[in-house]
């Protein structure tokens, strides 16, 4: 896990301190790449324990087509619950709860978690029903059926559905690719956007699991994970954390065991084993919103 280590030395020596919509500034470089051979092992970052359950629940629910926050509620995860909150506040509807007091009647009410618990058409619906196209399922159809596809395409930036998204997706873009007398499959994506000390760590996983699962479904191993950024940045409240992860040596790679499945959309969160995660302490930061 060199490889996420060194972006962020990267960036920490030659980025550009720059302010944004958030408020809080961060330094920034334009252009970044990481290959993880998922063969050398499952990518989990090491130097400080990376919450894997919320990988897998986030992960299950964007391949369900889910949108809602409730389900990750339920299972406590609460990753997106600032941007649920914030898009509920800008409601008619908003008299002033607490955060807490709004995610409780998430879990809780049903009727209420339909009406204010959605995030709008964001990953899930965007991989399952772009336009009315099951962008996932038609590019597993399409591994199997012509493996030596350039086309082999998901694609979230969906212009007129931007504007009712909480947030327009930071991981917009990935294509599949067979390589190897038509044995590997290896997955690129395209990041717009990178929060290095928080999203990243999440988003290297949950793109080598998926590329996992496929690759098992299609009966293929899995090969690289091609993880292309563009703006890559640390936020200024994260810096001390991200030095301390710096003075830190990895562990060796965890691995990932899935039982086996007829089709992703059928594997359950019980399905999914990580094997062998040694890792240094959580080290916590604040999500900027
Ligand atoms: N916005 C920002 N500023 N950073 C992001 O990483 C990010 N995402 C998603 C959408 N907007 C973003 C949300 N994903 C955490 C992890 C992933 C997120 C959001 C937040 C987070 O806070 N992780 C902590 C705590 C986890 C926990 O135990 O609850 C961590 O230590 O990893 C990137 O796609």
């Amino acid at each position: 896990m060199k490889q996420y280590l060194n972006l962020m030395e990267k960036i920490l020596t030659e980025g550009e301190l720059r302010n944004n919509r958030t408020g809080i500034d961060t330094i920034s470089v334009f252009g970044l790449q990481a290959k993880y051979d998922l063969q050398q092992g499952f990518p989990l970052v090491t130097t400080k324990k990376v919450f894997f359950k919320g990988v897998v629940h986030e992960l299950l629910w964007f391949l369900a087509g889910d949108t809602n926050i409730q389900y990750l509620v339920k299972n406590n995860v609460r990753i997106w619950n600032e941007w649920a909150f914030e898009r509920y506040k800008k409601t008619d509807f908003y008299h002033g709860e607490s955060q807490l007091e709004y995610i409780e009647k998430i879990k809780n009410d049903d009727q209420f978690a339909a009406q204010f618990g959605d995030l709008g058409p964001i990953y899930g619906h965007q991989w399952r029903n772009s336009n009315g196209v099951d962008q996932l399922k038609e590019v597993i159809a399409g591994i199997k059926n012509n493996p030596n596809s350039r086309r082999l395409i998901v694609d979230c930036w969906n212009p007129q559905e931007i504007s009712e998204m909480a947030l327009p997706p930071c991981h917009t873009f990935f294509q599949f690719y067979v390589s190897n007398n038509g044995q590997t499959l290896n997955l690129q994506l395209y990041q717009r956007s990178a929060d290095m000390f928080l999203g990243v760590p999440f988003n290297i996983a949950s793109y080598s699991l998926l590329l996992q699962l496929v690759a098992q479904e299609c009966g293929l191993e899995a090969g690289t994970f091609v993880h292309t950024i563009g703006d890559g940045h640390i936020y200024v409240n994260h810096l001390d954390q991200v030095k301390l992860q710096l003075t830190r040596p990895p562990y060796p790679l965890s691995k990932i065991t899935i039982k086996p499945f007829a089709s992703i959309f059928d594997v359950k969160f019980e399905d999914i084993e990580l094997v062998d995660y040694q890792s240094h302490p959580l080290i916590k930061g604040m999500v900027a919103v």
